[in-house]
């Protein structure tokens, strides 16, 4: 039988400024970025754990400015050329923030060199945790060995600084600044956020799922 933990489905916990594992909590860190980003914005998401917090925490300026394409074909990796598209229907009159895991980051790296060049102004947010962390939760609650599950800490604001974008490693709610003045600024191009998440925090969504 399902349990259902989250009482409220509509609650958006505040989060504490890092985890007890010294990372990122992810919803402190949401909770800023929806007051530094402009609720006028296109949003592509790729598919994993992380799907709960952009579309549970972000405002939106209506359901159609949302793509989970990741989820809709039940495949991840797809992120980064789901956002070419959104950066095209974009123009030069919205904001596109892509939302990705590490894992499906990865898979997808070809096509961010071609956000970065087509995006007018892009947004990357990366839920770094060094995992394939849907994996973890669904099955390494389970018994499974987590190894295979684990990614070194990829370093996406290396990468994709290297292939044009402005780029931040994020650690610390206090790293956001860059950000924020960039945004303000006006300025072209992509910003990455290269945000280094704890996976110890897991989103309520996959809390029911684990329960299930
Ligand atoms: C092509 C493909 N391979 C594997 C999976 C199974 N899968 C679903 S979510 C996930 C983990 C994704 O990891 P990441 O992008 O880092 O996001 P996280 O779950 O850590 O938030 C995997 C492997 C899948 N859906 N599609
Ligand atoms: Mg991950």
């Amino acid at each position: 039988m399902r349990q259902h933990l989250v009482e409220d489905p509509l609650a958006r916990p505040d989060g504490d400024d890092l985890a007890p594992d010294g990372r990122l909590d992810p919803r402190s860190l949401m909770r800023q970025l929806n007051d530094i980003l402009p609720t006028d914005k296109l949003i592509a998401s790729d598919g994993g754990h992380f799907i709960g917090w952009a579309n549970t925490y972000l405002d939106l300026a209506g359901p159609d400015t949302i793509v989970l394409l990741g989820t809709a074909f039940q495949s991840i990796g797809l992120g980064f050329p789901t956002a070419v598209g959104v950066a095209t229907a974009a123009g030069t009159e919205k904001l596109t923030v892509l939302v990705t895991g590490d894992g499906g980051g990865m898979m997808a790296l070809a096509d961010a060199d071609t956000f970065i060049r087509t995006a007018h102004r892009g947004v990357v947010i990366v839920f770094n945790d060094a995992a394939y962390g849907a994996e973890i939760h669904q099955y390494g609650t389970k018994g499974l060995a987590e190894t295979p599950m684990l990614i070194p800490d990829v370093n996406f604001a290396g990468i994709l600084g290297a292939m044009g974008a402005q780029a931040s490693v994020i650690r610390e709610l206090g790293d956001l600044g860059d950000f924020r003045t960039w945004l303000e600024s006006g300025a072209t191009g992509t910003y990455v956020l290269d945000c280094r998440i704890s996976r110890h925090v897991i989103a309520p969504y996959m809390q029911e799922i684990i329960n299930v």
